[in-house]
């Protein structure tokens, strides 16, 4: 594998509305972002993903773009952005941006000119059909329910296909033109100094034509969207193409949002020329996911986490590098949802940090996940904002569930949970806005705040801050960013563990229960490089693990 200017990083996401406001309007923004980089800088963190902060009617909050080209003002301005990649540049800090060319959205100038002239310049650049009555396309089923299929605004013999919301439409990249727009934007972006992007969605935009449908698998006859990609093929032309006009030639740093990877196609996706620099490891996130909803979703024990975990690490071996997490803007908390309920600590929460982090990869911090932020447990109805959950709700009626049992359901995944503001302070509104916040922050911020941790040496903060350091330690980082996965001990029962190994070899084991565990080690260990208990149990080789023990040893 060649070796690549961002392999020895760590990552941050920010999720912007919800970071940090600097003028009292509720929303975070760019010069809150600002104003925080020395905390991150501080927390170890190089590259900085920023979510959409693009002009939007906030459909799917920024993930429906209006303006490829400017900032939100809910945001800051393009001047602020600058700024802001200037002071990333300042402290070697890197910022990425979110690509969202799946879709735009409905209210996008090209939309628009779609709308007053379907047969036009711009009505190839959406998927749009005439329309008769009783009679879709296709059956596809889109993300946020429904079928993809929606009538033209002003043309009610048509129709456009949004895969996602009704205001996110499908642009159409079989259309030439529309990927010259995507490039030029990338490149216009790539040129003012911007590290790279996370790249949206995009599995979604190879559809399978000619339309077909699939087999449904709930009574309103829709198919599940993923049956259309698995059989979609081709997406690699655009894919390479995409990466030789814009990533390749500014050695930018890109990462794809793919969760039907074929195994054998890694090379093609993140090999030393690939479509991106990496993909995200979703291995966990997917794990246990139904086609019925969220309702029917199951999740993963402890041995099923450490699988998926080895199973990735297996087929991508020295190809490249996936980007790890335990969790994103979409996903719930990753201690709320992999942690057993009842066991959900500092200790367990730092178990799952190392675990995670001191894998072979590019690890990604998602805000407040340094603090150990939770989900937001049961809320009515009323304050969900997430377009997802309300509509996962509705999937709950409908399979049968009562009013209070769909709530709770909603809890567990919604994706609100990740997007409470951050806790940065026991002051009022966690310190994050001094006016009233767009979401409701979670009331357990006056114990998990980021004021408090920074100054107590044993808190998950300073977890973390010991995670970053080691990845950085010029002794060991060969062996931790370049060093081999080699899972010790694979079948053993809520353990999870596994050497890194390349000049040295270092071992990673996690005690996954709150029940002690005694392990005997493959070797005699020289240093203990971390540990989540003040303390360790050891006679000779044969260690005796607390609850949610992790260790990170240096083995002889
Ligand atoms: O997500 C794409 C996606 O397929 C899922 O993560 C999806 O959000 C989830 O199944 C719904 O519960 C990306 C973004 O990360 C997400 O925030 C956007 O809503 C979506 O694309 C549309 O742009
Ligand atoms: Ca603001």
């Amino acid at each position: 594998m060649e070796r690549k200017w961002w392999h020895d990083k760590v990552a941050y996401q920010i999720y912007p509305k919800s970071f940090y406001d600097s003028n009292g309007d509720g929303i975070g923004d760019i010069p809150g972002i600002i104003s925080k980089l020395d905390y991150l800088k501080d927390l170890g963190v190089d590259i900085v993903w920023i979510s959409p902060i693009y002009p939007s009617p906030f459909a799917d909050q920024g993930y429906d773009i209006s303006d490829y080209y400017n900032i939100d003002p809910a945001f800051g301005t393009l001047e602020d952005m600058d700024r802001l990649i200037k002071e990333a540049e300042k402290r070697d800090m890197y910022i990425l941006m979110d690509l969202v060319v799946n879709h735009c959205s409905d209210e996008h100038e090209w939309f628009q000119k779609a709308c007053e002239d379907p047969d036009g310049e711009y009505g190839n650049f959406f998927y749009i059909e005439d329309r008769k009555e009783g009679e879709l396309p296709c059956n596809w089923r889109s993300y946020f329910g429904g079928p993809v299929w929606e009538p033209l605004p002003g043309h009610p013999d048509k129709q456009y296909m949004h895969v996602f919301h009704k205001k996110q439409p499908d642009l159409n990249w079989e259309n030439p033109a529309v990927r010259e727009e995507v490039f030029k934007n990338i490149n216009w972006w790539l040129d003012k100094g911007l590290g790279g992007f996370r790249i949206d969605a995009i599995m979604n935009i190879k559809k399978k034509l000619p339309y077909k449908n699939y087999e449904s698998d709930r009574p309103d006859g829709l198919s599940d969207i993923s049956l259309m990609l698995h059989d979609a093929e081709g997406i690699g032309e655009f894919l390479g193409e995409m990466h030789r006009r814009t990533f390749k030639a500014h050695d930018a740093f890109s990462v794809g949002e793919v969760f039907n990877e074929n195994p054998d196609e890694l090379p093609d996706f993140i090999g030393d020329d690939g479509y991106f620099s990496s993909i995200f490891d979703f291995a966990t996130t997917s794990f246990g996911k139904s086609d019925k909803g969220w309702y029917d979703c199951k999740t993963p024990t402890p041995d099923d986490y450490k699988n998926c975990y080895f199973k990735t690490q297996e087929n991508i071996g020295d190809v490249g590098f996936f980007s790890n997490i335990i969790e994103n803007h979409d996903e719930p908390r990753g201690v709320s949802y992999y942690i057993p309920e009842g066991d959900i600590c500092d200790e367990s929460k730092k178990m799952l940090a190392a675990l995670y982090f001191l894998m072979r990869g590019l690890p990604f911090i998602y805000q407040g996940q340094e603090i150990g932020m939770e989900n937001m447990g049961v809320l009515p109805l009323e304050d969900i904002d997430d377009i997802s959950a309300r509509n996962e709700y509705q999937v709950c009626l409908d399979a049968g569930l009562t009013e209070e049992e769909a709530l709770k359901v909603v809890a567990k995944y919604s994706r609100d949970n990740a997007r409470t503001p951050v806790q940065w302070s026991a002051e009022e509104n966690a310190g994050f806005t001094t006016g009233k916040p767009w979401l409701k922050v979670n009331p357990n911020y006056t114990s998990i705040n980021v004021a408090a941790q920074e100054k107590d040496e044993n808190s998950v903060l300073s977890f973390y801050k010991k995670l970053t350091a080691l990845r950085k330690n010029p002794e060991y980082k060969e062996t931790i960013v370049y060093g081999d996965v080699i899972p010790f001990e694979r079948d053993r029962h809520n353990l999870m563990a596994y050497h890194r190994k390349a000049d040295k070899d270092v071992l990673v084991i996690g005690n996954f229960q709150k029940e002690e565990q005694s392990v005997t080690l493959p070797s005699e260990y020289k240093k203990v490089l971390i540990n989540n208990y003040p303390d360790m149990t050891a006679e000779g080789n044969s260690v005796t693990l607390r609850g949610y023990q992790v260790l990170v040893l240096e083995l002889a």
